[in-house]
């Protein structure tokens, strides 16, 4: 019997494992970008992203001749359009990737074929622009092709676990349509696969990433407020979250990422008059670097001093991706308020930021910021920094350093989300 065909345009984050995995369970999988670099390797069963085991996954597919790369599609069974959906200026969703991925599958499309889009998507893309375009191939949708949404939700460091084991959200333009979809995924999905309209899968996706955005906005509006009233916002979620049903999350100085930080202005674009909650929460995250940066000039007025050390600009631990990182933001704040900032973080490159370890950034620092929960940061060689240190100072944002050592070893603790003015000073010295 002959192989099933797929066409997967967009060799991204997401394009590429999803074309592996399909190619490594039977199918003939022809994978397509515009950029010639990407195809280029891929056909060498190299891999110019970071994602772990990928690697080995890509290579075994392309050795056993399965996955092929072009800069143009092929005829297939079946077509995934895998391309980024970026922010415009005006935090509206740019579609001209989405656009021009459709168009470009159209002179290869035939009856029984199906058509999936997996990038996230502002409601009514499938119907109203992806379907519009198919229908320029003289097919039928929903009866000579079968077209739907089914959005994407792995976490980037473990996506193949995640593609495999996540359960899965499939919207159609019809039943069968989200049929033909689900019995695709079903070669290699380990999980419950959920069938429903491809504009309730698309809500979907985006209220997923806003669920979390509107939950570590409250974390962060809490955090202010405790500032304020003079308590440790950490010491409340701790115990807040003794509670059954209570789970809030971290605060933080913003939300960074390609997901969390875009998704829910895509709702609110379509719904600007009743995504309140959701509006609200994103300019909440927003203002965290402004935020942080006030306070460290609060810090900086009080011990008269103008240089500061960042630990890590990362948008999350442990990875190289600085997409919508709030330190990035963060840094220009302090720049611009003259304070001379030194950064490090070994997990990215950072040009003129090369320093051969952390004492030798933190060297005539006046000002230590921990701004990234890098693994590599928990234990701080406290001593040697406070050698180079011009001034024994340490803002967590993360509370993740230990506080007893810190102190222990002379420096002033400061914790974002803590009041400098403690209410119950003694009871806090007590803990
Ligand atoms: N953050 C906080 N406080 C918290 C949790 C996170 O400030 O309590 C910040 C992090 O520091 C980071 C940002 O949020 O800057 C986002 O990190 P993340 O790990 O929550 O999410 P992403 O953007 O890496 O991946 C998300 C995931 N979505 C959800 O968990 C709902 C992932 O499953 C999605 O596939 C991905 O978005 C996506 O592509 O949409």
């Amino acid at each position: 019997m002959e192989n099933k065909k797929l066409c997967v345009v967009g060799l991204g984050y997401i394009g590429l494992p999803t074309s592996a995995m399909f190619a490594t369970h039977g199918y003939e999988v022809y994978g397509v970008d515009v950029n010639t670099e990407v195809v280029d390797a891929l056909n060498e069963g190299k891999i110019v992203i970071e994602e772990p085991y990928l690697d080995i996954m890509v290579q075994a597919a392309v050795r056993s001749g399965h996955l092929k790369a072009d800069i143009k599609p092929h005829e297939a069974d079946a077509f995934i359009i895998a391309v980024p959906t970026p922010m415009n200026e005006d935090k509206t969703a740019n579609m001209d990737y989405v656009v021009s991925a459709t168009e470009m599958i159209v002179p290869y499309l035939k009856k029984g074929d199906i058509v999936i889009l997996e990038s996230t998507s502002p409601t009514g893309t499938v119907e109203n622009l992806l379907v519009p375009i198919l229908e320029r191939s003289g097919l039928e949708v929903g009866k000579d092709l079968y077209v739907g949404h089914s959005p994407e939700r792995v976490l980037p460091g473990k996506i193949l676990w995640e593609l495999v084991n996540n359960d899965r959200i499939v919207g159609g333009v019809n039943r069968e349509s989200a049929e033909k979809i689900r019995d695709l995924y079903k070669i290699f999905v380990n999980a419950e696969i959920y069938l429903t309209t491809a504009t309730t899968a698309e809500m979907c996706k985006m209220m997923e990433n806003t669920y979390r955005d509107v939950n570590i906005a409250l974390a962060n509006e809490l955090a202010k407020i405790c500032e304020d009233t003079g308590i440790n916002s950490w010491d409340v979620i701790k115990f807040a979250n003794k509670h059954p049903r209570v789970n809030l999350h971290q605060p933080g100085p913003g939300v960074g990422g390609h997901c969390l930080a875009v998704d829910p202005w895509f709702i609110v674009e379509k719904n600007p008059d009743l995504a309140k909650i959701i509006r609200l929460s994103r300019e909440t995250n927003e203002s965290m670097p402004t935020f942080v940066s006030e306070r460290v000039e609060k810090i900086l007025d009080n011990i008269k001093g103008n240089t500061v050390t960042i630990l890590g600009v990362t948008y999350k631990p442990n990875i190289d991706d600085m997409r919508e990182s709030p330190i990035v933001e963060l840094i220009e704040l302090l720049k611009d308020k003259d304070i001379n900032v030194k950064i490090y973080d070994p997990h990215v490159n950072i040009e003129n930021h090369q320093y051969n370890s952390m004492s030798d950034a933190a060297r005539d620092s006046d000002l230590l910021i921990l701004a990234v929960n890098h693994d590599i940061f928990k234990a701080l060689p406290l001593r040697e920094i406070s050698e180079t240190m011009k001034q024994k100072n340490i803002l967590d944002t993360r509370n993740f350093l230990d506080e007893k050592k810190i102190k222990d070893e002379g420096f002033n603790y400061y914790l974002l989300g803590k009041g400098e003015e403690i209410v119950s000073p003694k009871f806090d010295e007590e803990r």
